[in-house]
């Protein structure tokens, strides 16, 4: 009950996306020093270093700026920006507040000059180093200059000497911050590109540990991956029948002594490429071995399954596997079968090489049916119907 009240106040001021919820949240923090300062000033009013009317003023600025950025934040507006986050100006706003206050604060001033440092060093985990230098060269002339004004108008309480010794400690400390900001904005893009490049490169690697590099297919080792989710989900439901067909092209010994190994490559990528089209997009096809492919046909009754390898056959009939050689017309034989609830895959697996074993003593040019539950035989190919083996 109140976690949750906390929550809806929490997206109420701080709203529900995350990246702007951390931006807001950032902002705030910012404020809540500022909130700080504007207690100092009732403090420096009380004990009578400073005007009721200066701290006023000098509190509404403040509050004026918080607003005018958690409005925008709030809003969205800052999206428009090409840094969102809007650091540099809501810096810059805050470094003039500062310039305001050490103008007002009389004889207590030189204690503002803390607040530059941190609102420079609230700036340092974001600025990008360009934002980072011209904040601080910013500060250093806006101070400059307030310094000078303060000590000519207000003399008795911003006397020159100290007011030297006051710039003389912004060039330095300013500078040093800003350079800091700098260094850590290199750093920080240094980093990125690194999270990228080994995001590529994990990329690359799932690719490659996952993929084959002839056809770009699935390879065999993930292939049982898919495989033994498969198999779980299956145990698991009861209801999601899968087969199992292994492809193997015929004669392709012949393909590489006839036209070289480059057209045999070339055939097993364009002969992985008709599998993936004609199967179903739920079917996982996979480079099985060298000239072997092995189908997951999911959700899918043996006998819609043969009719799925039918189609292909068909289809490669009709496409041209090899550019320059339109007679090329492979054929392969498969071994087909349906997945028994409970057994090992890799018995499934065997019966499907057993019933390619047989595809292919059957003459080839075929797909040999063995029936998951009953283990019996049974041959489709060449145009005949199907018949047991
Ligand atoms: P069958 O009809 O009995 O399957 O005969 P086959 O010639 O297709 O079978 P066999 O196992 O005798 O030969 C398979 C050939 O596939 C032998 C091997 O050199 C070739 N092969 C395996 N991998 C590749 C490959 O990546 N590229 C090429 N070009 N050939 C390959
Ligand atoms: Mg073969
Ligand atoms: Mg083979």
């Amino acid at each position: 009950m109140t976690s949750s009240l906390i929550k809806r106040t929490g997206d109420l001021i701080l709203g529900t996306e995350p990246r702007q919820r951390l931006r807001i949240y950032r902002s705030l923090m910012a404020a809540s020093v500022y909130l700080i300062c504007i207690a100092l000033q009732g403090y420096a009013c009380i004990i009578g270093f400073m005007h009721w009317g200066d701290a006023a003023l000098l509190s509404s600025l403040i509050v004026l700026n918080v607003l005018f950025w958690y409005g925008m934040l709030r809003a969205g507006i800052n999206q428009r920006f090409a840094d969102p986050a809007l650091t540099l100006p809501q810096i810059l706003s805050a470094l003039t507040v500062i310039a305001g206050a050490y103008a007002v604060t009389g004889p207590v001033h030189g204690s503002t000059l803390m607040l530059l440092a941190l609102v420079l060093v609230f700036g340092i985990f974001n600025m990008k180093a360009p934002d980072a230098k011209l904040a601080g060269i910013y500060t250093v002339l806006l101070m400059g200059l307030t310094m000078l004004i303060k000590s000519q108008s207000e003399a008795q309480h911003y006397p020159i000497h100290l007011e030297i010794a006051h710039f003389v400690l912004v060039a330095a400390i300013v500078p040093t911050i800003s350079s800091l900001a700098a260094q850590l904005s290199n750093l920080r893009a240094k980093l990125q590109n690194q999270k990228e490049e080994l995001t590529q490169a994990l990329n690359r690697i799932q690719v490659l540990a996952t993929r084959d590099e002839l056809t770009g297919l699935y390879n065999r080792r993930h292939m049982m991956d898919v495989l033994n989710q498969h198999q779980k989900r299956l145990t698991r439901s009861g209801h999601h029948r899968f087969c199992l067909a292994i492809l193997d092209i015929d004669h392709f010994k012949r393909i590489n002594d006839t036209y070289g190994h480059n057209v045999g490559d070339e055939v097993l990528r364009n002969f992985a490429q008709a599998a993936a089209t004609v199967m179903r997009e739920t079917d996982v096809v996979a480079r099985w071995g060298g000239e072997e492919f092995l189908v997951l046909l999911n959700d899918t009754q043996p006998g819609a399954a043969a009719i799925g390898l039918e189609r292909l056959r068909e289809h490669l009939h009709n496409v041209q596997l090899a550019a320059n050689l339109p007679d090329l017309k492979p054929t392969f034989s498969a071994g087909l079968t349906d997945y028994a609830l409970s057994e090992p895959l890799h018995s499934c697996i065997e019966r499907a090489d057993r019933a390619l074993y047989a595809a292919k003593n059957g003459g080839r040019d075929r797909v040999v049916m063995v029936d998951g539950s009953a283990h019996a035989p049974q041959t489709q190919g060449n145009g005949h119907p199907m018949a047991v083996a």
